[in-house]
């Protein structure tokens, strides 16, 4: 018996050092030391022994369990590390491998133009105001001086949302709200989104943006007006640029006038962006109409003020030389890197 015993523990023992997974383990322990096992089943054959020899045999057999056991015991620990280190080593990531390359979109020249014009009249002492998209009738043409019957009201050329709101076709109205606030000095720039039922060509866009100016003070003068706009020429194409005004007719302002600046590609001479004049129309401006400083509560005897009206897409078009504007709202990425 106490061969039988010793043969069973070499048994399992040698069975346990040849397993390779914890299952395999697993089946030793049942054939072993299971219910129906080999050990259970020599503990049955006891009652063949003498009740003196019983003793000592149990104790043998509890130590060959004890012995079986620890070796199930370290070879599942040695098991469970060896996975361990090879699921470790299969998860590996190589840290130093190059970074994935993110790509970054780009500023687009609208906003290139805009940031750019904002430097430059808020280095001339100017604030940035804005107003809303969807505005009243009246701050949109009333109280610019623009009457009921005017052409500019036609329906054909604004979005109207109902017979009392539109969607702006300019960003006057923003000036106007800054005109009733009613502090004086008044130095501001507004540039915002507008909308005019326009088809849409290279030139042409039923959104796009503009940025107004508006100067109400004492004794400010078309001297004002044109010391200002020129500096802004010089800052914006280059210090070479000049200027010139041309009489023109705006219903907000008297008297009115566009601006055209040197052509910044071929210096006056003449070119294909000039249209070989030498100038390029740029803004539309004038003294703020007494009509227009009085509706918004200004007294046009003690006041008087410069407005002015810029297309941000006409000067970023200029100044990149885009020829046609519907790139401006594709977005694709290959043209919006360019500038
Ligand atoms: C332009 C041209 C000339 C203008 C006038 C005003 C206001 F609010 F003072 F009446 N804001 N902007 C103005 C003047 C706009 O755009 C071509």
């Amino acid at each position: 018996m106490q061969e039988k015993l010793k043969q069973i523990r070499e048994d399992a023992i040698a069975k346990i050092n040849e397993a390779k997974e914890l299952d395999k383990l697993n089946d030793i322990r049942v054939a072993f030391l299971g219910k129906k096992g080999e050990l259970t089943a020599i503990m049955k054959s006891m009652k063949d022994l003498s009740p003196e020899q019983r003793p000592a045999f149990g104790q043998m057999v509890n130590q060959t369990r004890t012995e079986i056991e620890n070796a199930l015991d370290a070879m599942k620990t040695s098991l469970a590390r060896k996975a361990r280190a090879l699921q470790l080593k299969s998860e590996v990531i190589d840290v130093t491998l190059p970074a994935k390359k993110n790509n970054v979109g780009h500023r687009h020249p609208n906003s290139i133009a805009l940031e750019e014009m904002e430097r430059i009249f808020v280095g001339l002492g100017y604030e940035v105001v804005e107003g809303p998209e969807v505005e009243k009738d009246y701050y949109n043409f009333e109280a610019l001086n623009i009457p009921k019957d005017h052409p500019a009201r036609d329906e054909q050329d604004t979005f109207y949302i109902n017979a009392n709101m539109l969607l702006r076709s300019q960003t006057s109205g923003a000036q106007i709200h800054t005109m009733e606030n009613g502090t004086l000095p008044i130095k501001v720039i507004s540039p915002g989104r507008v909308y005019r039922a326009d088809e849409v060509d290279a030139t042409h866009s039923p959104c796009f943006h503009q940025v107004e100016g508006l100067v109400v003070g004492k004794n400010i003068t078309f001297a004002d007006l044109k010391g200002t706009l020129a500096e802004f020429a010089r800052e914006m194409f280059g210090t070479q640029t000049k200027v010139k005004f041309r009489p023109h007719h705006f219903p907000f302002t008297e008297p009115s006038a566009e601006m055209d600046v040197t052509c910044f590609k071929c210096g006056g001479k003449g070119c294909r962006m000039c249209k070989g004049s030498g100038w390029i129309e740029i803004l539309g401006c004038g003294m703020v109409h007494p009509h227009v400083l009085e509706m918004s509560g200004i007294d046009p005897e003690e006041y008087s003020g410069f407005a002015f009206g810029v297309g941000l897409e006409r000067i970023a078009l200029l100044k990149y030389e885009i020829d046609d504007m519907r790139l401006m709202y594709e977005n694709d990425i290959r043209f919006l890197k360019q500038f």
